[in-house]
């Protein structure tokens, strides 16, 4: 598009919509306007891309996900159709400045963390790639909660992201479909002797698809992102004139659940689970249904993914569909929801490994549960005389009055893959050992990867146009060739150059913190990031610990020759997750205390940045010096941000946990700070039961002090908190082996302290850091999924093959 061709299609959208005047338009609707035309570029592209799909009978993945994270999708979607520089000069001819406009943008944060952050990168991923594959969810009324701190506390507003409408999507009525909740079921004796289910009493609700194209990164393709939401049926508007009820239906889609732990909201989270899964494969089979194909060639069309156990009754609901409203047999249905279906598992932590109770499921969707109980019995019959009793119990769905989901997704699929090497290998060895032993075909490990396009390209524009400048743009479509940047090594000018660009970012964070938190910060001092869920195994705790030693030290000592360090924080606790928020609080407090401490001279300082969101990780990644990523070892199944900060020159300080082991391959030992206990010691720790944070304390003065200054008064206003927290490392143990850690992950930090005095010696870690990140894409990560375990082909490849032009 020409320039004249942009100014003409915002006025007449102005226009239209707003009865506005290019000069008198106001961000809000200059940006619903952009938005519009840039859906009006996109939508061409995403009719032939389905087209296509349909016409090639191209086999497509459905990546259902409880979860998208996809933050705002201006600024990516112009890069990935080609038009952001056009766009960002036309407006500013006209005194617009895009960032302006983008930053209208609500962030769509229908997600938690990591897992729905990677299903994000995952989707712009697979359309850069060309793949033909489409995400499915919810699309829920109200996202994240809004955190914001008073007095030190987390307060959780509402996310009414929908508040001014969403611009990307469509509403597409013609697609919707009835999901079925409640009722009973009960088996009939059919004429011929078969037995076919009845189901009474339902309560029948409408799911309505709202899609999001996903565009291909200058491919033409645009693939779906399908987004369900509940309504009332027509046909049950009458049952519904009481308002009260109609609410209880209403919300069916309104909030994401930040986690299960609290039993009010747990009928509507399964209710949420089984609703967009049955949504999704009804579509799904609809579609397969007009390639007029016979059921055994299903999975030669159609490949579902699901991501961590939320979407794993797509297992009884793919027979269902297959049995009760096509007609097919148990064996035959069995045999193509196997080969359909794969999964992927986030977690080793056995408390967020979901386990429904029979009673709830039995309520919510009692003809899955049937299903899921003839599933278990198959089960463990097919299993009697080829492995021991006592292992088929262990690995059966139902235990307890509970289905174990993760035994279903893995009984039910051919593919169960980790998340990294180390975490794939504990779920081979200990976690899912037992089913290790039954399907070892079926284990897989896919290291997790991030979008660089969004990471890179969007978030860090100085670091982009040095990277062009020293090593041609061609890291743009591929970013393995990042590596490039290895030779410059050496490069004075190009090291000065990477570390101006750091600067500019640095400064720009610098006075993003002081508009919303009103602290100063100096860009020379090292910037030290902590972003991502709050969590007692991600141990931002023992950072804090790290901290208070540090402040001892410049008290004890106000000469002490200490790099002035910015530590900074980005973490949303869980509502009712009341230790995460202690830790919230106390953080808060200490760094008050800290930052209001003339004595300390600026050497340390400590930020906690409210709200963190995909916009905030924009802003923290590209301007950071330090990455943390020091969970106990065994715990972070993979980590994403590690991959990010790498990109964007940061130097991790690590546990040998998740990917950092595969990012401390990739750098070299020289360009990465590895401290702590490993998994195996964390392991042996556990069947030796021999640890005591009672005997480390008590045999340490510095760890006293440390943890002393949370009941002593010395952090002021954390009575509680403080004593909460005193009490989890004493009293209980210390669960995540913080102060066994605690002195190692000092000396590590000392060491960068020490190292970063040399720029030089600091820049060439942080190249190297750079330069190695392109092995985390996600474009190699979903490749390897459509390769290994969806069996897709890029739609290039396969046109090429079948002689067609048509890309
Ligand atoms: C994360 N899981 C892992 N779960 O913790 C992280 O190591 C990994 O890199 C990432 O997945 C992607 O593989 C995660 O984010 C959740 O957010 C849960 C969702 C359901 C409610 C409880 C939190």
């Amino acid at each position: 598009m020409t320039k004249e061709e942009i100014k003409k299609e915002l006025r007449q959208r102005l226009r239209d919509t707003y009865a506005l005047e290019l000069e008198d338009a106001g961000p809000v609707e200059l940006f619903y306007s952009l938005g519009g035309l840039v859906k009006a570029v996109s939508n061409e592209k995403w009719q032939k891309t389905w087209k296509n799909y349909l016409t090639e009978g191209q086999k497509q993945v459905y990546y259902f996900s409880i979860e998208f994270l996809p933050g705002k999708l201006l600024k990516s979607n112009l890069l990935n159709l080609g038009i952001l520089d056009e766009v960002r000069t036309t407006l500013a001819d006209i005194n617009v400045d895009l960032e302006e406009l983008a930053n209208v943008e609500k962030d769509m944060a229908l997600g938690n963390g990591g897992l729905g952050r990677l299903a994000s990168c995952f989707m712009d991923s697979i359309a850069s790639c060309g793949l033909p594959g489409n995400g499915n969810g919810i699309r829920y009324d109200y996202g994240l909660f809004k955190q914001q701190f008073m007095d030190g506390y987390q307060v959780e507003l509402p996310d009414e992201w929908l508040k001014r409408g969403n611009v990307w999507e469509i509403r597409r009525e013609s697609k919707a479909c009835d999901v079925h909740l409640f009722g009973n079921v009960y088996m009939k004796r059919l004429a011929n002797g078969k037995l076919e289910p009845v189901e009474e009493n339902q309560t029948t609700v409408r799911a309505v698809p709202y899609d999001t194209g996903m565009i291909g990164y200058q491919n033409g393709i645009v693939n779906t992102m399908r987004l369900w939401s509940v309504e009332i049926p027509v046909s049950e508007e009458a049952k519904y004139h009481n308002l009260g009820e109609r609410r209880t239906i209403e919300d069916l889609t309104a909030v994401l659940y930040p986690d299960d732990s609290q039993e009010s909201g747990r009928l509507v989270r399964l209710a949420q689970e089984y609703f967009f899964v049955s949504a999704g494969i009804q579509s799904i089979i609809r579609y397969y249904k007009k390639l007029n194909l016979p059921w055994h060639s299903l999975s030669e069309k159609i490949a579902i993914h699901i991501n961590d156990t939320h979407p794993a009754m797509c297992v009884p609901e793919l027979m269902r569909v297959l049995m009760d409203e096509n007609g097919l047999n148990w064996e035959f249905a069995w045999d193509i929801t196997v080969k359909v279906l794969s999964y992927t598992n986030h977690t080793i932590m056995a408390e967020a490994l979901e386990k429904w109770p029979v009673y709830l499921m039995k309520r919510v969707v009692p003809r899955i549960y049937q299903i899921i109980e003839e599933i278990d019995r198959r089960y463990v019959m097919s299993m009697q005389g080829i492995h021991p009793q006592d292992l088929i119990q262990r690995t059966r769905l139902l235990q307890n009055d509970q289905i174990y989901m993760a035994h279903l997704a893995i009984i039910g699929s051919h593919s169960t893959n980790g998340v990294a090497k180390i975490h794939s290998d504990l779920l081979k060895t200990i976690v899912l050992h037992d089913f290790y032993v039954v399907y070892p075909e079926r284990f897989n490990n896919k290291t997790n990867g991030i979008a660089e396009r969004r990471w890179m390209q969007l978030a860090n524009e100085p670091l982009s146009d040095v990277m062009d400048e020293l090593i041609t743009d061609s890291w743009r479509k591929a970013p393995q060739n990042l590596k490039l940047l290895m030779n410059y090594q050496n490069d004075e000018i190009a090291l000065k150059k990477l570390r101006e660009a750091k600067l500019v970012k640095k400064e720009e964070l610098a006075s993003y913190i002081l508009e919303t938190t009103g602290i100063q910060v100096s860009p020379n001092a090292i910037f030290d990031v902590q972003i991502k869920r709050l969590h007692a195994y991600k141990r931002q705790l023992m950072n804090l610990l790290h901290i208070l030693k540090l402040y001892f030290d410049i008290k004890d000592n106000p000469e002490i020759d200490l790099t002035p360090r910015v530590f900074i924080f980005g973490a949303k606790a869980a509502p009712s997750y009341s230790y995460a928020k202690s830790i919230i609080k106390v953080i808060n407090e200490a760094a008050d205390m800290i930052n209001n401490d003339a004595s300390l001279q600026d050497k340390i300082k400590v930020v906690f940045l409210p709200n963190y969101n995909v916009s905030l990780a924009e802003k923290i990644i590209p301007a950071a010096d330090v990455s943390e990523q020091i969970s106990l070892a065994s715990k972070e199944a993979s980590g994403t941000s590690n991959m990010k900060l790498m990109l964007n020159g940061a130097v991790t300080i690590a546990t040998l946990d998740g990917a950092n082991i595969e990012i401390k391959d990739a750098v070299g030992d020289d360009n990465i700070y590895i401290f702590g206990l490993t998994e195996k010691e964390v392991y042996n720790y556990y069947e030796n039961q021999d640890y005591s944070s009672q005997k480390i304390y008590d045999e340490d003065e510095e760890l006293q002090r440390i943890l002393d200054a949370f009941i002593d008064g010395t952090i002021p206003n954390i009575e509680f908190e403080g004593q909460e927290i005193y009490d989890s490392l004493l009293k209980f143990n210390d669960e995540y082996f913080l102060l066994r850690d605690f002195h190692d992950y000092a000396r590590a930090q000392e060491q960068i302290d020490h190292d970063y005095k040399d720029a030089v010696l600091w820049q060439k870690k942080s190249l190297a850091n750079i330069a190695n990140a392109g092995g985390f894409s996600a474009d190699e990560t979903v490749k390897a999924y459509a390769e290994d375990i969806w069996q897709i082909e890029p739609i290039f490849a396969h046109t090429e093959k079948e002689g067609t032009t048509n890309g």
